[in-house]
């Protein structure tokens, strides 16, 4: 299948982020993708492409204007207070305090627009949210064009940024970006399923009402597992979106079999909807040897997991999004797509 790519996304660079207690070194760094590079060159996996650019009104589809103007301005009003190192948030407004009013005070203003201080925003972090975005169009335009499939090597990734939030690493949401043009273009209905270790909750927040686009998510239990708030069985979706969220939380260290139980399912709900296009989050962060996941997959699994999904015959759009143990993540996205070329008709 054909991958979309380009370097630039190395101008998102954090330097730190808080674990346990401490500030460390960002797992979700530019050498992440030039893993996933090199195994797929080094497997044939097909072709690279460079992005096209897009206008910024796609991506204001799906995220709110106000924070799309936040976040291209955010670099030049956090340097012009004399700043040099990455911004990260201290407060935020939670439950009773108004968020209807926006702080001058900048700090403030990046509180009001993510949930986690875990997310270094960067001089370049607006400019590489920009290219994933335009890198997953392009490969969406692919998908939406008659290709059979399109590999999106995309980064920042971007299932935990919701309409207006970033947080998790992730600025703007690729993989909602791509459904929702799939939609524009006239896809009927579409599905996203993700099967990062972390439940995407910036994409069920962006479609939990709509019945359009169908969200499913196969994560680490957010009782334990990031981001905490969000991503339990009992989320289904609301008002016309209600049976269009299907979530499957697993305790962390749960086996393979009861992991692909729950795709099973997944991709059963799947094939009942008849989405016209498959869009798929593709993260390796369920890795057995993943430094911040506790899932057990590896690459017998990968192979299964690529087999299962080209066995639905859908257009599929796949997006990157993590995975942290970087010697091996190239390896394991490249079993998913070499495995889904293999099975797809
Ligand atoms: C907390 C861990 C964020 C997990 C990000 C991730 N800083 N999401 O992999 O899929
Ligand atoms: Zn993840």
């Amino acid at each position: 299948m054909k991958i979309v790519y380009s370097d630039r996304h190395r101008l998102h660079a954090g330097q730190r982020e808080f674990y346990r207690g401490e500030l460390v070194p960002c797992f979700e760094k530019p050498e992440r993708a030039d893993f996933v590079l090199e195994a797929v060159k080094a497997r044939n996996i097909g072709p690279i492409l460079e992005p096209k650019e897009f206008s910024v009104s796609y991506i204001e589809r799906v995220h709110a204007a106000r924070y799309v103007r936040f976040l291209e301005k955010a670099w030049e009003m956090w340097s012009a207070l004399g700043n040099t190192k990455d911004a990260l948030p201290s407060v935020w407004p939670i439950r009773t305090f108004r968020d209807d009013v926006e702080p001058d005070y900048f700090i403030a203003k990046l509180g009001m627009y993510s949930y986690d201080n875990g997310t270094p925003l960067t001089s370049g972090s607006w400019s590489a949210a920009k290219l994933g975005a335009d890198v997953t169009l392009t490969a969406q335009q692919l998908v939406a064009g008659g290709e059979r499939a399109a590999f999106a090597l995309a980064r920042p990734p971007g299932h935990h940024a919701g309409p207006d939030f970033l947080g998790g690493y992730c600025f703007i949401n690729n993989a909602a970006v791509a459904a929702q043009t799939f939609r524009d273009q006239g896809a009927q209905r579409v599905a996203v399923l993700d099967v990062d270790y972390h439940h995407g909750n910036g994409t069920q927040t962006i479609f939990y009402e709509r019945a359009d686009v169908m969200f499913l998510s196969i994560h680490g239990d957010p009782k334990t597992e990031y981001p905490f708030y969000l991503g339990h069985a009992d989320e289904k979706g609301r008002g016309a979106g209600e049976g269009y969220n299907w979530n499957y939380p697993l305790p962390a260290g749960s086996s393979n079999a009861a992991w692909f139980d729950a795709l099973t399912d997944a991709t059963r709900r799947i094939s009942a909807f008849k989405p016209d296009a498959l869009v798929i989050s593709l993260g390796v962060d369920t890795f057995a040897e993943d430094p911040i996941s506790k899932f057990q997959l590896r690459e017998p699994e990968y192979l299964r997991l690529g087999a299962h999904l080209a066995a639905l015959e859908l257009p599929t759009l796949f997006v990157l999004e993590g995975g942290y143990a970087v010697a091996e993540i190239g390896h394991n996205v490249a079993h998913v797509l070499r495995s889904f070329d293999e099975g797809a008709s």
